[in-house]
């Protein structure tokens, strides 16, 4: 009894906040963040950025505490976490996202982008706004959609053979994320899609659960996969951006000048993780090529957007206006 009675205000006050937890003193708001990568990957520095700014604007009002490299789970467990308000933030891909506001789904498209030129200019842009009042609106989902981030182009690798052709595919099991999308995308490509959380791809790979997966060049080098699946082909099919969602839960407790501000230094995290992102490619292929990863170009990309055709049927014709509107973006 006497020390429930001792505890009860931090019991009320972890209640009260959820992630949220009130320093005595400076009443700061710990904000805690979580992403599947290190702490020196572009999306994670940019979030820890972000943080920096708005614990420097608000003199100590808030401040970001960091969860990296898979510390809380995969992305599946991360967004659970924050649609109930254990985690204020987390940064994961649109992927999984998709699978709880299907309107994101439209960018999990497989070559639904002409370049990255064309995926930034749409997530910068009106459709992007669009997209993440989406997510924050939908009834369901429980997250306010803060900014977009960077993820490059996810290319397959494996550890049997180079992918040149859509065949040379068959029979080989490959990783996707948990969006039937991905499976789907896989498998009419002509391999066998199995969607599996981030947290297990590289034990996935060493064990031979599967003999690969598909990814862009910094996340394949950052957790050692080309170990353990060294054939990394640029089949380039896929053009999936990041998202950086807050707990619906939490945010509605903050006043309005502060939602302004985290919004304001979200949209700046956008710009500051693709500046990293860039400098992250080129070094992530600079060590895959001194690592002796047998990476080759897919000369012809066409039988590969030929294949996916179905998957385009399947989940593309409910976003027609959408994606016309994505193709006239410059
Ligand atoms: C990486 C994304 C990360 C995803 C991961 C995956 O940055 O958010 O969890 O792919 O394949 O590129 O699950």
């Amino acid at each position: 009894m006497q020390i429930s009675k001792l505890f009860a205000p931090a019991i009320a006050a972890a209640m009260a906040f959820g992630s949220v937890s009130v320093a005595s003193a400076a009443d700061t708001m710990v904000l805690k963040a979580s992403d599947v990568h290190p702490m020196d990957y572009p999306t994670v520095a940019a979030v820890v950025n972000m943080g920096e700014k708005l614990e420097k604007a608000t003199n100590g009002k808030y401040k970001v505490e960091m969860y990296p490299l898979m510390q809380l789970g995969g992305e599946k467990e991360a967004l659970e976490q924050v649609q109930i308000g254990a985690l204020a933030m987390t940064r994961v891909s649109v992927g999984p996202v998709g699978t709880m506001v299907d309107d994101v789904n439209v960018f999990n498209l497989p070559f639904v982008f002409r370049s990255q030129d064309h995926m930034r200019a749409v997530i910068d842009g009106d459709i992007g706004a669009e997209m993440l009042q989406k997510i924050t609106d939908n009834p369901k989902a429980n997250l306010v959609g803060l900014c977009w981030m960077d993820s490059g182009t996810r290319s397959v690798f494996n550890k049997v053979r180079p992918i040149n052709t859509p065949s040379d595919l068959n029979g080989l099991k490959i990783r996707m994320m948990g969006n039937p999308i991905y499976v789907e995308t896989m498998n009419a490509l002509g391999g066998n899609g199995v969607a599996m959380g981030m947290d297990e791809v590289y034990n996935g790979i060493a064990t031979g659960v599967v003999d690969g997966a598909e990814n862009n060049p910094p996340t394949y080098v950052t957790h050692n996969l080309h170990s353990v699946a060294p054939y990394y082909s640029l089949t380039e099919h896929l053009m999936v951006p990041e998202i950086l969602v807050f707990s619906k839960k939490i945010w509605e407790k903050l006043p309005a000048d502060d939602q302004a501000m985290i919004k304001k230094f979200a949209r700046e995290a956008q710009f500051d993780e693709r500046k990293l992102w860039d400098e992250k490619v080129k070094a992530s292929m600079d060590k895959l090529v001194a690592a002796g990863t047998k990476i080759n170009k897919v000369e012809d990309k066409a039988p590969f957007q030929a294949a996916v055709k179905p998957v385009w049927d399947k989940y593309g014709a409910k976003f027609s206006d959408l994606l016309e509107r994505i193709n006239a973006v410059k």
